[in-house]
């Protein structure tokens, strides 16, 4: 039984472009004694008591299991040869916006990512150029001739095929999903590569049976909707190579933040402590993802009673990072009154950029 009516765009050219290893193949391209070496960025954890995470790490060191988020601890165990090397996280954004650069010059049409990933839509660009493939191996070239850095590009009619497309051929690829291939590329596909699709839905969906994008297509519309809301609406699509989502160009942001309302009201010091924390770090996620920071950082509380108030602090550097914003935001917080009235909304927003 369908529900909704199935509609698909098919009229968009969408490029997905994600740098390959990218903090790694910036310090490799910066120091070229590191080239064909096992290069993890991340602390070194013979200096740090073992101590710190993977960022990432070259393709060199991927074959020995290394990848981000792991610790830095059992990449050594898995590759003591490794170089270890600290972020410059400074380094990164700055590149990434000479890549941003270069994306302009095709269309303004993007919609960045994350520092190294941004989705583009070239159906109409600067230059009228009619063939989408055309520009995703002109931006490679830009990129690679200008930055010494290579890109890996996938091109389709929406977000979601082109996402997969560039993360189909790592390094340097460049995949074309055209929409009669679409199904067929799905088909074959890991659930978990499914993007949008997280952990805690895996396991549901692996409880069902659902394994592939060929399992998913067994599945109803309704009982996807029944069991995961609006995103079984769109993993039905989206099995079906259905993705009509727009490229959202960043608008000009004046603030960034991010506000948490909570079902069960907060009244310990070392709760609310806790929360702060994780909001600073989805405001931080937010600020890099969109290269902003800022001066002024704002508090907002709720309590129980409703009454809201906002508590504001003007810093003397622009912040960006979750352990700065979180200091703050637990200094506002501890300068507050009232401090064992019960929370039920905590907000912490960047401005003054
Ligand atoms: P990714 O694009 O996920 O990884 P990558 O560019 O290093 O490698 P790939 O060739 O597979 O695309 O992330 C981009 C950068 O973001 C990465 O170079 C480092 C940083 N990063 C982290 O700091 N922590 C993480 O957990 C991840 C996934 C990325
Ligand atoms: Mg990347």
């Amino acid at each position: 039984m369908l529900i909704f009516p199935l509609m698909n765009d098919l009229s968009r050219k969408i490029i997905h472009i994600d740098m390959d290893a990218f903090f790694a193949a910036v310090e490799i391209r910066d120091n070229p004694k590191l080239k064909g070496k096992p290069v993890v960025i991340g602390s070194d954890p013979r200096k740090t008591g073992g101590r710190g995470v993977v960022s990432t790490c070259s393709y060199e060191a991927r074959v020995f299991g290394i990848h981000s988020a792991m610790s830095s601890k059992e990449a050594y165990e898995r590759c003591p040869q490794a170089v270890f090397i600290s972020g410059n996280y400074e380094k990164y954004t700055a590149v990434g916006q000479q890549i941003r650069a270069i994306f302009k010059r095709y269309t303004d049409n993007i919609e960045p990512m994350s520092i190294d990933e941004a989705y583009l839509d070239v159906t109409e660009n600067k230059l009228g150029i009619k063939s989408a493939v055309k520009i995703a191996r002109l931006i490679q070239q830009d990129i690679w001739q200008e930055l010494h850095l290579t890109a890996s590009a996938g091109v389709s009619y929406n977000k979601f095929l082109a996402k997969i497309a560039s993360d189909y051929q790592k390094p340097r690829g460049l995949t074309i999903i055209l929409p009669d291939e679409a199904e067929d590329f799905l088909k074959q596909m890991d659930i978990a590569k499914f993007h949008g699709v997280g952990k805690k839905t895996v396991e549901k969906l692996h409880q069902m049976g659902v394994f592939t994008g060929a399992d998913l297509l067994n599945i109803s519309e309704i009982s996807l909707i029944d069991r995961f809301g609006r995103l079984g609406f769109d993993l039905y699509r989206k099995a079906r190579g259905i993705d009509n989502s727009p490229v959202k160009s960043n608008r000009i942001r004046k603030s960034i933040g991010k506000e948490k309302t909570y079902s069960k009201i907060l009244n310990l010091e070392e709760d609310i402590k806790k929360e702060l924390t994780l909001l600073s770090e989805r405001v931080a996620l937010s600020l890099q993802k969109h290269e902003k920071s800022g001066k002024i950082i704002i508090l907002k509380i709720r309590y129980a009673d409703f009454s809201t108030m906002t508590k504001r602090k003007s810093l003397s550097q622009k912040i960006q990072d979750a352990e700065t914003i979180s200091q703050m935001a637990i200094q506002l917080y501890e300068s507050l009154t009232d401090k064992d009235k019960d929370v039920r909304l905590l907000g912490i927003t960047v401005t003054g950029f």
